[in-house]
């Protein structure tokens, strides 16, 4: 084995088990060809058609897909077009196997976001290895998106892509007519937590709030990101004001009752959170750093108010 199957094989271990690939055709026997192909090395799922294929990328998604071209109903083309234009599924490589390989057929297959185009009838030693390929630099890309988007301490969102991400909801939101709500999310007394229980436990304690914020999110949409030291942000697109109030109050709720200790707590004797919540509403003026900044006064609010609460 090289060094570099070596960490791939790691990586994969550590991240995935066996890799999941799907394959679409709709002839049997060419699905039965690839299975035995792959059957051992993968965890191989199998669709017949365009749609199928899709509702299994939807519910549990693969990390390769094979994807036959012409089939009756949604042809492959379609199916890759729509994986690309899903935010859930665009990550998922996709390889196009197909006897009409003529060279405007692969060149339209690329310009979709395929990765490759294989010609059938398939030679399954080159399929596997270009499969490997592949997932090798899927793995890879994962990764380094894990790494640059995510906050290494409580492994929810990061600060830079709460920056990429909120102008977007923003765009989304105005375009639609649509409601965002941004909540601004700050640990109460962590200076003096981290004084009296040390700083590993403060950091213990601020894995545990993150999780929490993330877990009491329920639509997928939502997203919580660390957005400085104590301090998280949770972006709520097509949420209404009265119902982001209740999520917000929710938030509060949960982290009190995870109960961590926390007896220099004015509030307390447990940790607590304060939360300033802001809703962009249709037609209303202002642009994305006002609705922060709003939300940060409301924050502030309460703070002076009694912390251990929303405001909106
Ligand atoms: P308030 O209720 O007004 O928010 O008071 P506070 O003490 O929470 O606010 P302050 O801004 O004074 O203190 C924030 C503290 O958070 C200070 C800083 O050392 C701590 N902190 C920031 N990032 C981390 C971290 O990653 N780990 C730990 N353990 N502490 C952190
Ligand atoms: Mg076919
Ligand atoms: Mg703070
Ligand atoms: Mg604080």
């Amino acid at each position: 084995m090289t060094d570099s199957e070596t960490s791939v094989s790691a990586l994969l271990d550590s991240t995935h088990g066996k890799p999941k690939l799907l394959v679409v055709d709709d002839q049997p026997i060419n699905v039965q060809v690839m299975y035995q192909a792959f059957a051992g090395d993968y965890q191989v799922f199998m669709a017949t058609s365009g749609e199928q294929a899709l509702a299994i990328c939807e519910s549990n998604p693969p990390d390769l897909v094979l994807l036959d071209v012409v089939m009756p109903g949604m042809d492959g083309f379609a199916v890759c077009e729509k994986l690309k234009s899903t935010d859930a599924t665009r990550h998922i490589p996709v390889i196009f196997v197909t006897a009409h390989n003529d060279p405007a057929q692969e060149t339209h297959g690329l310009s979709l976001g395929a990765v490759d185009f294989i010609a059938k009838p398939v030679n399954p030693a080159v399929v596997r290895a270009r499969v490997k390929t592949h997932l090798t630099l899927k793995f890879q890309s994962d990764l380094l998106r894990r790494l640059v988007f995510l906050d290494g301490l409580t492994g929810v969102f990061n600060r830079r892509y709460f920056d990429q991400q909120f102008p977007i909801e923003w765009a989304r939101s105005m375009r639609n007519g649509s409601p965002l709500s941004l909540l601004l999310v700050d640990v109460d007394f962590f200076k003096r937590y981290n004084d009296r229980y040390g700083h590993q436990a403060g950091d213990d304690a601020l894995r545990l709030v993150g999780a929490t914020l993330k877990s009491g999110l329920r639509r997928p949409a939502d997203m919580v990101a660390r957005y400085g030291g104590e301090e998280f942000a949770c972006i709520l697109p097509d949420t209404a004001f009265e119902d982001a109030l209740l999520i917000a109050q929710d938030l509060e709720h949960q982290v009190r009752q995870k109960k961590i200790p926390h007896d220099q707590s004015s509030v307390g004797p447990v940790m607590t959170i304060s939360l300033g919540l802001a809703t962009r509403i249709a037609d209303a003026p202002g642009d994305g750093p006002a609705l922060i900044g709003l939300a940060d006064a409301l924050l502030y609010r309460a703070k002076n108010t009694g912390r251990g609460r929303a405001v909106g």
